[in-house]
């Protein structure tokens, strides 16, 4: 088992870049770095790691073939891995629906765009002349003028048709989920995509992108975690809510508080404790080393520590360090 860890750059790049040292320090193996346009571009962020870590692997957790065309995409990734000496992951997802419509981009088949692209990057990274005639994504003898090296590319995916891509595809998977019931399902559909390609499905990293917050004091681990729980109960999909037995008429409540900036009606009880516990690893050091052992044992090979990480960013990477990945 591996750990990953992801920041958002909404926080400067040198504050990250201090956190991702402390990571490393503490054991971490990856570090993911989220993708919108209106944060700090994320490759900027990941080169400014390369330089001030030795040996954390860096990842774009995930970059979108919609904003960056695949070949800008191979370009960029390469060069991280060239100035980390091959330190490089790159992660690629759909994208963010939301922050497209505000671009004014249109999210057409975002599965058929994901497959062709990562095909497309691939052949770009391997230093091939790409002659592509897909359905979304094309290329007339477009070509990488310096070598990539290897770059292992996982994809960002929670949809069962996604996933099954995955299996078929990618070298690993970050599936914002925390709960043994989605992985429960999401194993068997990457399985069923591996199978298809006549993959051994044990060669897809399966990783538990989740909302993560430790704190020795474990409701100041909730309460930091509480937010970040709402705004995955408003998007999620009510087959998923379903799962976890939450009604999904609270969804419209929900979106409505986060709309409306009522972080008090969140933390005061809207976000329920059921919701936590479907939506987060959250407490104490041993709460959370008892969920990731339950998502060790369905299948779960990474376990990434998403937003919040903890109320305090630095204790939290230090408790996870000498608690779970050291024990
Ligand atoms: N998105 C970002 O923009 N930035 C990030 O930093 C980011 C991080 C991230 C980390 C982990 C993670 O899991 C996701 C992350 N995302 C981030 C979101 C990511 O980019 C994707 O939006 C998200 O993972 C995709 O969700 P999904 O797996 O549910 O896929 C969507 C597209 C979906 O609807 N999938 C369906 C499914 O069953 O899997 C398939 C839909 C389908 O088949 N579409 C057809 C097609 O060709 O696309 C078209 C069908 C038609 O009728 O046209």
């Amino acid at each position: 088992m591996t750990f990953g860890i992801e920041f958002v750059p909404s926080d400067p790049v040198l504050k990250i870049s201090h956190y991702a040292k402390l990571a490393e320090n503490e054991g971490f193996d990856n570090v993911w770095i989220t993708d919108h346009y209106n944060n700090r571009d994320v490759y900027t962020t990941l080169a400014v790691l390369a330089q001030n870590t030795n040996s954390i692997k860096l990842g774009t957790g995930v970059t979108n073939p919609y904003t960056r065309n695949a070949a800008i995409t191979a370009s960029s990734i390469a060069s991280i891995n060239e100035i980390s000496g091959g330190r490089a992951i790159l992660g690629l997802g759909p994208g963010d629906k939301a922050t497209f419509d505000a671009m004014g981009i249109s999210w057409d088949k975002p599965l058929t765009t994901t497959r062709e692209s990562i095909a497309a990057v691939r052949s770009f990274c391997a230093g091939e002349k790409v002659n592509q005639a897909g359905e979304m994504v094309k290329f007339s003898g477009a070509k990488m003028a310096f070598k990539a090296g290897n770059v292992p590319i996982y994809m960002g995916a929670q949809g069962p048709k996604m996933l099954e891509l995955a299996g078929e595809v990618a070298d690993g998977v970050l599936i914002n989920a925390s709960h043994p019931k989605d992985f429960e399902v999401a194993v068997k559909q990457i399985a069923s995509g591996a199978a298809k390609a006549g993959r051994d499905p044990k060669e897809v990293d399966v990783a538990a992108y989740a909302c993560f917050s430790i704190d020795k004091d474990a409701v100041k681990a909730a309460n930091a975690a509480k937010v970040v729980v709402a705004f995955i109960v408003a998007g999620s999909p009510d087959m998923v809510l379903e799962r976890h037995g939450i009604d999904a008429s609270a969804k419209p409540d929900i979106g409505a508080a986060i709309a409306k900036g009522d972080f008090g009606a969140l933390m005061g009880g809207m976000v329920t404790d059921g919701m936590m516990d479907a939506f987060s690893i959250c407490g104490t050091p041993d709460d959370c080393k008892a969920r990731i052992n339950d998502l060790l044992d369905i299948g779960v090979t990474q376990i990434v520590a998403g937003s919040p990480i903890g109320p305090n960013k630095e204790k939290a990477i230090k408790l996870i360090g000498k608690e779970i990945i050291r024990q």
